[in-house]
């Protein structure tokens, strides 16, 4: 079973990441992580820090020679804005005359943060329950995804909508209701996405949604939106209907609500099938050559909790930064009195970087769920489990009912 946990403040010295339980001998090294750090950082709408941050992850264990070594994988990834907040975040004692942050802003954990650890700065809360933390997360992500490539699945994203402005084509429809591209690469979503500064896939839609994020920074105000993500190159059968918790979906949805800020997920078509007919929400079966498939996507690659083969496709919503420079109302703790929520240092919109986050969570579920069905210590043991199984599906389907 592969896991990891990162651990850092946002304005503290640095990021860390620990992971644990990939097989050895998987090529890896650091320009792969740092440029999916550098797709997480993009992105029209950030704030100022991401001008003084540049993130970089640096392997401190688990990896010789660009091959992992089946020990926990261990890597750095460095605050450049520490330097501005060595007094503020110092682990030895505090100056006298150091701000301390009463005001909690809403729809951030800034409040029940602080009420719930007896913190006496709302500092304390801010700094772990901010999304910088995300930076460690892609970068364990970025492990995940090199394994899954290793067995040619890929992952990718795009940018749906924000501030409510969606493309005039629908894409989502185009990947589950129409018919299966054999040939789909979900990377080729992102190799497309990726060129944007918003990442949509064209550029009627990239212009509104640019001038509105324009609206939003003139007016103080912030945007949220929604996103797909989706992989492709599955083998079927990982996950599993037996429990609760080893239902693939289950875990997809976990780990995509938590990502700082989402607020809904969806897998096929999700909400949108609970007001359709039965016949018109389910995928019809057929066989391609010597495998099975399906003549549409609805369910979006998941059926009874298990891949199917066909691309997973999840579709997420994140609600607005709840950093606002126009403030919406809050209380101060020290007078308890009605006041504006407290400004500081913010990005306008996060969509398109939620979107890379995401991509790394769903490459870390289908990672552990590719280990738990196939297993090994090396990777080579893997790819032969990998290969037995997925060569052999058909044929004995073919036995255990009788066609020879
Ligand atoms: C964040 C606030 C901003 C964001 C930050 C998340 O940081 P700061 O307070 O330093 O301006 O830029 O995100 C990152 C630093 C990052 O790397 O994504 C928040 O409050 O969640």
């Amino acid at each position: 079973m592969i896991r990891f946990l990162t651990a850092g403040e946002s304005h503290g010295k640095a990021l860390t990441a620990i992971i644990e339980g990939f097989p050895s001998n998987m090529k890896i090294e650091e320009d792969y992580i740092n440029f999916q750090l550098k797709r997480r950082q993009s992105g029209y709408g950030r704030g100022g820090r991401m001008k003084i941050e540049s993130d970089r992850a640096e392997i401190l264990s688990g990896i010789r020679f660009r091959k992992t070594l089946g020990t926990p994988i261990s890597l750095l990834i460095k605050n450049n804005d520490w330097e501005n907040w060595t007094e503020k975040m110092s682990p030895e004692n505090k100056k006298k005359d150091s701000e301390k942050i009463s005001i909690p802003r809403p729809g951030h954990a800034d409040l029940v943060g602080t009420t719930k650890y007896n913190f006496d700065d709302i500092r304390n809360s801010i700094e772990r329950s901010s999304a910088r933390e995300t930076a460690a997360r892609v970068a364990a992500g970025s492990i995940a995804r090199k394994f899954l490539e290793e067995f040619g699945i890929t992952i990718g994203s795009y940018v749906e909508s924000i501030g409510g402005i969606y493309p005039k084509i629908n894409f989502l429809q185009n990947l589950f209701s129409n018919k299966i591209d054999e040939n789909f690469s979900a990377r080729s979503l992102s190799e497309i996405s990726d060129k944007s500064e918003v990442r949509v896939l064209d550029e009627e839609h990239q212009k509104k949604i640019i001038n509105k994020i324009k609206i939003a920074k003139k007016k103080g105000d912030t945007l949220g939106g929604t996103f797909v993500v989706a992989a492709s190159g599955l083998p079927a059968g990982m996950g599993s209907f037996i429990q609760y918790d080893t239902k693939i979906d289950a875990d997809i949805a976990e780990a995509i609500m938590s990502i700082n800020a989402v607020k809904a997920i969806e897998i096929g078509t999700g909400f949108s099938c609970a007001d359709s007919f039965g016949s018109s929400s389910h995928d019809e079966i057929i066989t391609r050559g010597e495998s099975f498939s399906r003549k549409t996507n609805r369910a979006g690659g998941i059926e009874g909790g298990m891949t199917t083969g066909l691309p997973i496709i999840v579709r997420a919503a994140m609600k607005p930064i709840a950093t606002l420079m126009s403030p919406i109302e809050s209380i101060d703790l020290e007078s308890m009195k009605k006041v504006d929520a407290r400004r500081e240092r913010s990005d306008f919109v996060a969509v398109p970087a939620c979107a890379v986050i995401a991509e790394s969570m769903l490459a870390w579920v289908l990672a552990k769920h590719f280990l738990i069905k196939f297993g090994g210590d090396s990777i080579e043991e893997t790819m032969d489990n990998y290969n037995n199984y997925t060569k052999k599906i058909f044929k004995r389907v073919k036995k255990n009912f009788g066609r020879k």
